[in-house]
C-alpha cells in the first residue's frame, strides 16, 4: 500500500474568501480608537465534500496589531492559498512547511490553519474541541466593557453582573482610570474586576499602575507598548496587581520570555494573534508548566470565530474567565445558524455537528459580504 493510502489526508479543492462587515449595537471604545462594525475576512477551505470555515482577526487599519486586512488578502490570495489549494494535508501540522517561512502575519497564517483544522475535524467526524485536546461542555466567561462615561459603565458593570458574567473587564486610558475603577469597585465590591489598557500608557506612568493597586483587580492586561515585554517586567516589579499579557504574546518563545522575565502572571491567548491553533496550544502548555493560568481573548468575533474560540478555551489550563461572552450583545443578527448564547456566564460548546459545532447562515452571510473571491487548484 502506498504511504497515500495509507495516510490519504484532504486534498483542499478550492477556497472561498470573502470580507464581510456586521454592524454592532454599540460602538466598542478602547484606548486605540472606536468600532462602529466588525469587519473580517472570511475563509471557507472545500475539500472531500466537506467545508472549513475561519475568520481572520486583523482590523481594515492597523490599529491593535500591524496586521490589515488589505494585507491580509493580498497574502491570502497570491501566497498562502495558492500554496494550499490542490495540495493533500493529512494534519494541520502538515501545513507548519507552507506557513512558518513567511514572517508575522500571524492572524492570516492563523485563519489557513484554523479553518483546516475545522476540515479536519469534520473529516473525523469529532468535535473540534476533542482534536485540540480540551474537554467540558460549557466554558467560563466574562465581558469585556468598552470606554464610556461612568454612569454608562455603572449600568452595563449592573448588567452583567445580573446575567451572572463571571468576570467584568473594564477598558482604560490614559484619564480614563482609576476614577472608573473606584467607582465600580465602590459600588461592587466583591466582583472579579480586570482592566484592560491596550497599550496606553509606557515606564513614565507606574504611579498611576500603582494606584491601581487599591481596587483588587484580578489583573491589569497589556499597560505597555505592543511590542514590549522588558519594560513590562520592571511595572509588574513594581506592582502588587498581577499583569496579564495580550498584545505582547505572538508566540510559545514569546511567554517563555514573559514568564522568564516576570513581566506577567496571567496570559490572554487569542488564536488569531498568535498564528494558529499550534501556536496557541503551545503557550497554553509553556504557561501550565509554570503555573501560569491562561484566558482566552476575543476580538469582537462573528459566530465562526467565537466558536473556534470556545473549543480553544476547554483546554485544561484555560482557567480564568474568557471574553467570548454572547453574540447578541454585540450583534442584531450573527452569521451563524446557531445563537452563541451564555447562562450564567458559562458559554455551552457549540456542537452542531463535528468541527466548530456552528453552520452558516448562507442567505444572511450573503447580504453581510462586502467581497468575495474563490481560489481553485
Ligand atoms: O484587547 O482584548 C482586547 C477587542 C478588540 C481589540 C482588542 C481587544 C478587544 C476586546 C474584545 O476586549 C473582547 C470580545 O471579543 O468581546
Ligand atoms: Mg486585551
Amino acid at each position: 500500500m502506498s504511504p497515500a493510502r495509507l495516510r490519504p489526508g484532504i486534498r483542499i479543492e478550492s477556497a472561498e474568501l470573502r470580507i464581510v462587515s456586521l454592524p454592532l449595537l454599540t460602538p466598542f471604545v478602547i484606548s486605540t480608537g472606536t468600532m462602529t462594525a466588525k469587519t473580517f475576512p472570511l475563509l471557507i477551505l472545500k475539500g472531500e465534500g466537506i467545508e472549513g470555515v475561519a475568520e481572520a482577526v486583523m482590523d481594515p487599519t492597523p490599529d491593535y496589531l500591524e496586521e490589515t486586512i488589505p494585507g491580509a488578502m493580498a497574502f491570502l490570495r497570491e501566497v498562502l492559498l495558492p500554496q494550499i489549494v490542490g495540495k493533500r494535508f493529512a494534519s494541520p501540522y502538515e501545513l507548519q512547511p507552507i506557513l512558518s517561512p513567511w514572517r508575522g502575519n500571524r492572524m492570516a497564517k492563523a485563519v489557513v490553519e484554523m479553518a483546516f483544522w475545522d476540515l479536519w475535524a469534520k473529516s473525523l467526524g469529532l468535535p473540534l474541541k476533542a482534536v485540540l485536546g480540551g474537554t467540558g461542555d460549557h466554558v467560563s466567561v466574562g465581558v469585556s466593557l468598552g470606554i464610556a462615561p461612568i454612569e454608562t459603565t455603572l449600568e452595563r458593570v449592573s448588567t452583567a453582573v445580573e446575567q451572572g458574567y463571571k468576570r467584568n473587564k473594564l477598558k482604560i486610558a490614559q484619564g480614563h482610570d482609576v476614577r472608573i475603577v473606584e467607582a465600580v469597585r465602590a459600588e461592587f465590591p466583591d466582583i472579579k474586576l480586570t482592566v484592560d489598557a491596550n497599550t496606553d500608557y509606557g515606564l513614565a506612568d507606574l504611579a498611576k499602575l500603582q494606584a491601581l493597586d487599591a481596587f483588587a483587580l484580578d489583573y491589569i492586561e497589556q499597560p505597555l507598548a505592543h511590542d514590549d515585554i522588558h519594560d513590562h517586567a520592571k511595572v509588574q516589579r513594581a506592582l502588587k496587581t498581577a499583569i496579564c499579557l495580550d498584545e505582547s504574546i505572538r508566540s510559545a518563545s514569546d511567554a517563555r520570555k514573559a514568564l522568564e522575565t516576570g513581566a506577567a502572571r496571567v496570559i490572554n491567548i487569542k488564536v488569531g494573534r498568535v498564528g494558529g491553533f499550534a501556536e496557541a496550544r503551545a503557550i497554553h502548555d509553556t504557561c501550565a508548566a509554570s503555573g501560569v493560568p491562561v484566558w482566552c481573548g476575543g476580538m469582537l468575533e462573528s459566530g465562526i470565530g467565537r466558536a473556534h474560540n470556545i473549543h480553544l478555551a476547554t483546554l485544561a489550563n484555560f482557567t480564568k474567565p474568557g471574553d467570548t461572552s454572547s453574540a447578541s450583545r454585540y450583534f442584531a443578527r450573527d452569521i451563524t445558524n446557531e445563537p452563541l448564547e451564555a447562562s450564567n456566564g458559562e458559554m455551552p460548546v457549540p456542537v452542531n455537528g463535528p468541527g466548530i459545532g456552528v453552520t452558516l447562515d448562507r442567505d444572511y452571510l450573503a447580504a453581510v459580504t462586502d467581497h468575495a473571491e474563490e481560489i481553485t487548484a
